[in-house]
């Protein structure tokens, strides 16, 4: 899949809008934390708008240590770990995430399912890697901006989890961004990565205290908005294969991508 201007397909600031915030409301606490939903729950939307929820489910893979469970638990509004317990069996975060798609003028609500599970139990649990491969929509693979390994290991990763021509989206994550100073890897080695697999390289920094770290990190906002537009660019693609996308288009073959 091929690389996207930010904000080409979903309006980045949609979520500052009237309805925008209404939905977010409606999915935070009193206190402005964000409300954590177990599967069987559902958000109580407002009455008077219209969205789409869609469900995908995003498996996060990467060396042991790099910060997928802090990475989920961040993107999901959970605490986020401060301290490294391996994963033992599978952990599911969920989060919903509202965006209005450009030339549909539609708002989807995002239900993006993280899934991780600890690699040394994939490695000794054979029902573990099919059960988190099965149905999967996109995986995201991550490494830590101070672990070089961690960066070296993607091609591998890369291969082990999707296969050329699938249609499954493919997002790379560097983990531990107010640390990339101490990094060895540089902006041009990743940016050469983005150009030889088309794959876009997000970076964050998952930290209880939010006083530390870097101040141009890209908000959780834009990293989700980012993450669900590449999800719809998928479903764009699929629709022009003629199959079925996770969106449903009553006119697909009218959008040009
Ligand atoms: N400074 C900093 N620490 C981070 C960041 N992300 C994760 N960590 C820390 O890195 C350690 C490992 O994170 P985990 O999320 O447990 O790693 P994991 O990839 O889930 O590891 P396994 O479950 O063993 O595969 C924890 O102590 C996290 O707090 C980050 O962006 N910055
Ligand atoms: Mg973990």
């Amino acid at each position: 899949m091929k690389m996207l201007k930010t904000g080409s397909l979903l309006d980045f600031k949609w979520y500052q809008s009237k309805i925008g915030l209404e939905i977010l409301f409606s999915l935070q606490h009193a206190d402005g934390s964000r409300k954590v939903f177990g599967l069987l729950e559902q958000p109580n939307l407002p009455q008077t708008v219209s969205v789409k929820e869609v469900e995908y489910k995003i498996l996060l893979v990467g060396k042991t240590g790099v910060g997928k469970t802090a990475t989920a638990a961040n993107l999901t509004g959970h605490p986020i770990p401060e301290n490294h317990y391996e994963t033992t069996g599978i952990e599911v975060f969920r989060n919903y995430w509202p965006a209005r798609i450009r030339q549909l003028n539609k708002v989807v609500l995002f239900n993006l399912n993280f899934w991780e599970s600890g690699e040394m139990a994939a490695k000794k649990f054979d029902h573990i890697l099919p059960a988190c491969k099965d149905g999967i929509d996109c995986v995201m693979f991550l490494f830590s901006l101070v672990d070089k390994s961690s960066f070296d290991d993607l091609p591998q990763m890369i291969c082990r989890f999707t296969e050329l021509g699938d249609d499954i989206c493919r997002i790379a994550v560097g983990t531990k961004f107010d640390k990339f100073d101490e990094s060895e890897i540089t902006q041009r080695d990743i940016e050469n990565f983005e150009q030889n697999w088309e794959i876009p390289v997000l970076k964050i920094q998952n930290l209880t205290d939010t006083t530390q770290g870097r101040e141009s990190v890209p908000s959780m906002e834009l990293v989700l908005t980012t993450i669900c537009e590449y999800l719809w660019a998928r479903d764009l693609s699929l629709a022009a294969k003629g199959s079925k996308p996770k969106v449903p288009m009553e006119s697909a073959q009218e959008i040009v991508f």
